[in-house]
């Protein structure tokens, strides 16, 4: 209905060029009578009637009584011959430019249609509603065997196109799942796993299956990982990397989930109206006699609980769910003795939050304050099975860097700075991926495809992480510091972003290990500094993206991690080595060394403030804030003290820092430190929102628009539409004139041939399959017909 109308290759790349790379420019397309959108205070964007021209300016009929003027450069083409209730791949629009896809997602979300293509990307925007038919089995059912675009947008049809492919490539494959906190991530991974369980599961679910394990995971991870936020009162302040690995069959045969980056300092501190935790809350809510056992009582009487005047979530019974809580530990196979000692962990946080200090007299050391504190350091102590006078000790010796033992049951740095760094890496992945490689496969094919650049922007990376040097000063540190310090500064921990989750199935065991193999050196240092997996940190406003991506582009990232840090985080670090350092020495000596850099700026009338272009736009940083933030780490006296608690699982987390850990590879001592993240993640993680960036979605619309979104190759091309032209079957043709026999049956133009695939512009494809779907239904009817005949 609508192939006539939509535009040509030419046409496309001109006005997403017009409208998205060159935003400045006057559009010669807008006449009068024209119809038009125009930037709106109140709704963003509001559709109009260009109703004269004079110079630059526009008047517009925005309705009966409204007209408003604007500047010819901020107007963009309207189609009004737009499906009334929106397309479902943002690839058939006929304009792309951000009204138009803004309009598109909000008439879609209007009729419930929460899920949007753009090529082999989902774009999905939270229903904040239950809308449990969506994922029921009869949706898996409907789900499986589909190919992505038969049936309506939806998570399952992703999760059915990385398993297929998984299966028939024999290679392992991953989905991303990225966006701002509250997005939906957590959400949409739990329908992935589930649709993956149903695809992947045994069909005798007696006892501990894998897929049950899975999928119970999630509350134990919930538990101790997620806390309120403004933005989400189920927010998940880590990040996930879930792995699932399947045998020859397509069976689950295996899964892992791995944890990382998570926000420690939401442990000692909260504002109203966040919470800390799920598991301190559950945990005060327990039973009675476990209440006793941990000495807990009502929350409010903790001050890392009563920072906050709120205690309870709307719809959660905390005490059902601490035992449900205990449930999945079961399911996941966490036994008693380990439940009891992360719980005895979680109830000590409590207690040593509620130690108070005054500064002594007669020495430089603080002393406890009163005997309420000393009843709490008694109780943290025998939780933690250590002394309490070498707890008392190792506390009043570091006044107030107590908290410091809290921090690292977590993690290191907090950071603001660093999640726009990472939103930087994820688009730069984000861009690398969708671009470079298209480009990559044009050229194999010998496909021409001289259109648009992308935005690139390594610069702003090299601005962070850049021009590693060999930092002096370590020798002058204390062993476990110089370890610690050096690891630092080798790769850059100091990120603080919200979680995002990469869900990675594989195949064989085989084939992960050797995927792990390749990343392992990274891997480990990744759980050490819990950074890096906040690689999807890609934040579209209000949506997310979700895509397939292959374990070498996972591979990528790791790489371009974890390459030398530098930069300013570089100068960072070396500025947090010397004592004497103020944040305004650090500003200076920032403002010396970028002052030609284009995105670095000093902005006026501020001694130590600086501002980075960001990919989304500017931002501006407050130096003072990064000096300490960076500063803080472990105390070697509190790490001793834990590691030699009686409890095994404490003095776990607590590994000592001997001179031949500390002489041993990196690596192997990051290694034995992955354990104790391994059951840490659960405490904390990350602060603070992501930046939006609408732009996200746009860019990753242009960039699948720009080029031929869709490749097959001709087999598949043609096993898959040959009924448009079955005629090829009688004739003596090789694959490639069938193809082409095929395109120019249906006049299609603007696509290309390439060596071994054929390369279409975005909504070519559905153009095809719903001629195929026509003839498909209509031989349908006369097969059926015949049959009746027949009876
Ligand atoms: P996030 O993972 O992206 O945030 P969540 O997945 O926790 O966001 O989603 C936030 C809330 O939105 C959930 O608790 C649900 O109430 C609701 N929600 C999200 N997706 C759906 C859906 N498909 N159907 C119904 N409700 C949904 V953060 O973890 O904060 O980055 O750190």
């Amino acid at each position: 209905r609508d192939f006539t109308i939509r535009k040509t290759l030419i046409g496309i790349l001109k006005e997403v060029a017009e409208n998205l790379e060159d935003e400045k420019g006057v559009p010669e397309n807008i006449v009068v009578g024209s119809h038009v959108w125009v930037g709106d205070p109140e709704v963003i964007w509001i559709g109009g009637q260009v109703l004269s021209i004079n110079g630059e300016d526009a008047e517009i009929q925005i309705s009966d009584e409204r007209k408003v003027v604007s500047h010819l450069s901020k107007l963009y083409p309207k189609d009004i011959d737009a499906p009334a209730d929106g397309v479902d791949d943002m690839t058939k629009l006929a304009y792309l430019h951000e009204p138009a896809v803004l309009h598109n997602l909000e008439t879609r979300y209007a009729i419930n249609e929460i899920y949007t293509y753009t090529g082999n990307i989902l774009i999905a925007i939270n229903p904040f509603q239950s809308l449990s038919h969506l994922y029921d089995t009869n949706v898996m059912q409907r789900y499986k065997g589909s190919m992505i675009g038969d049936l309506s947008p939806h998570v399952f049809a992703i999760a059915e196109g990385a398993y297929r492919e998984m299966m028939n490539e024999v290679k392992s494959n991953s989905i991303l799942v990225s966006g701002e906190s509250g997005a939906g991530k957590t959400e949409t991974t739990k329908m992935l796993m589930q649709y993956l369980a149903y695809l992947g599961g045994h069909t005798a679910s007696e006892g501990r299956t894998v897929e049950k394990q899975v999928l119970e995971s999630n509350p134990v991870l919930e538990a101790f990982g997620n806390a309120k936020t403004v933005r989400n009162d189920n927010s998940s302040r880590f990040g996930k990397f879930v792995e699932i690995q399947f045998d020859k069959f397509g069976r689950i045969s295996g899964a892992a989930i791995r944890t990382y980056l998570l926000e420690k300092s939401r442990v000692c501190q909260i504002s109203d109206p966040e919470r800390n935790y799920h598991c301190f809350y559950l945990l005060c809510a327990s039973p009675p006699e476990e209440k006793e056992k941990y000495k807990l009582g009502d929350p409010k009487s903790f001050h890392y609980l009563n920072q906050s005047n709120c205690y309870e979530l709307v719809g959660v019974n905390a005490a059902q769910d601490y035992l449900s809580t205990k449930r999945a530990m079961d399911i996941v196979g966490i036994s008693q003795d380990e439940q009891d000692a992360i719980f005895r962990v979680v109830a000590a946080i409590l207690h040593l939050g509620n130690i108070n200090f005054s500064k002594s007299e007669e020495t430089d050391f603080a002393v406890l304050e009163e005997e309420e504190s000393k009843f709490h350091l008694q109780t943290t102590a025998e939780l933690l099975m250590c002394d309490a006078h070498a707890l008392e000790d190792a506390l009043c010796k570091h006044d107030d860097t107590y908290r410091a033992v809290i921090k690292l049951l977590g993690s290191f740095r907090l950071f603001k700075f660093c999640i726009n760094f990472t939103n930087e890496k994820l688009q730069q992945h984000f861009n690398q991926h969708v671009f470079k490689m298209e480009q990559e496969e044009y050229t194999k094919e010998g496909i021409d495809w001289s259109y648009l650049e992308f935005v690139d922007n390594q610069d702003v990376l090299d601005l962070i992480e850049k021009d590693a040097q060999a930092h002096q000063g370590l020798n002058s540190l204390p062993l476990g510091h110089k370890l610690l310090r050096s690891l630092r500064i080798k790769y850059p921990t100091n990120f603080v972003f919200t979680g995002s989750t990469i869900v990675s199935i594989t195949l064989t065991k085989a084939s992960q290990q050797s995927m792990f193999r390749e990343i392992e050196g990274n891997f480990w240092t990744l759980c050490f500094c819990s950074d890096a997996w906040q690689l999807a940190g890609l934040t579209i406003g209000g949506v997310y993206l979700l895509s397939c991506v292959r374990p070498n582009c996972i591979i990528d990232i790791y790489n371009s991690l974890f390459q030398k840090p530098g930069g300013i985080i570089a100068l960072l670090d070396e500025a947090c080595m010397f004592p004497k350092s103020t944040h305004e020495t650090f500003s200076q000596k920032l403002y010396q060394t970028f002052k030609d850099h284009k995105r670095f700026i000093k902005p006026k009338l501020t001694r130590s403030d600086f501002t980075v272009s960001h990919y989304a736009g500017d931002v501006q940083y407050q130096s003072e804030h990064f000096l300490d933030k960076n500063k803080d780490y472990v105390v070697p006296e509190h790490q001793e003290m834990l590691s030699s608690s009686k409890c095994s699982f404490v003095s776990g987390l607590f590994p000592p820092l001997s001179e031949e850990s500390a002489k041993s590879s990196k690596f192997s001592s990051i290694g034995s430190r992955f354990k104790v993240y391994k059951i840490w993640f659960f405490i904390l993680s990350v602060s603070d929102r992501p930046y939006l960036n609408p732009k996200g979605v746009l860019e990753a619309v242009r960039i699948k628009c720009a080029g031929f979104p869709t490749h097959w190759t001709f087999h598949d091309f043609i096993t898959r539409l040959w009924i448009l032209a079955p005629e090829i079957l009688r004739g003596n043709f090789d694959e490639k004139d069938s193809c082409k026999k095929i395109l120019e049956k249906i006049g299609l133009t603007g696509y290309q041939i390439g060596e071994t695939k054929i390369f279409l512009r975005a909504g070519q494809m559905s153009e095809l399959d719903a001629r195929r779907s026509l003839l498909l239904s209509s031989s349908a009817i006369v097969i059926q017909k015949n049959a009746k005949t027949r009876c």
